[in-house]
């Protein structure tokens, strides 16, 4: 049972909320998803009081050095996810980008990056093969 990291914008936009539910409930058959909010369709991208942002960032920081793969879907950007992917690779974490193809065209950032583990996707049920591959490494 591995210690999963998922990542996906909040306040970069919430246009694919229900795809990172989805996703965060196929994961959680077999392994521990440290950041299920993500996932919660009731969260707004306005959500949020300022004074709450430093624990969010405190706790999403220790939650990185806990996990052991960083998964992300980047289809809709969010600097908050391309902070966390950078973190990541400062900590050694295995980073896995998720994103639509024909949807987006991901950063230069990320796709230039060779520490990361790029998957462009047509489809939604092309992921979920690629994370059983992931997880069972
Ligand atoms: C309360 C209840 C559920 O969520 C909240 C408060 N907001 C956040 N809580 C936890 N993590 C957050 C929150 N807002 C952003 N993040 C982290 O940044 C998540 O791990 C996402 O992967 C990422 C999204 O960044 P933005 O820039 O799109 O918000």
């Amino acid at each position: 049972m591995k210690k999963v990291y998922f990542a996906g914008s909040i306040r970069g936009g919430r246009a694919d909320a229900d795809l990172y539910k989805r996703i965060i409930k196929y994961i959680q058959q077999k392994h521990i998803v440290l950041t299920e909010h993500v996932g919660d369709l009731s969260l707004s991208k306005t959500e949020g009081l300022k004074n709450r942002d430093v624990a969010i960032y405190e706790q999403d920081t220790a939650w990185l050095r806990e996990s052991d793969v960083v998964i992300a879907e980047c289809t809709t950007p969010s600097l908050g996810v391309g902070y966390e992917l950078a973190y990541a690779e400062s900590h050694a974490k295995p980073v896995h980008i998720f994103y639509d193809k024909s949807r987006t065209n991901l950063s230069a950032m990320l796709s230039g990056n060779k520490y990361f583990h790029l998957h462009p996707y047509r489809s939604e049920d092309e992921i979920y093969p690629v994370l059983d591959t992931i997880l069972s490494i």
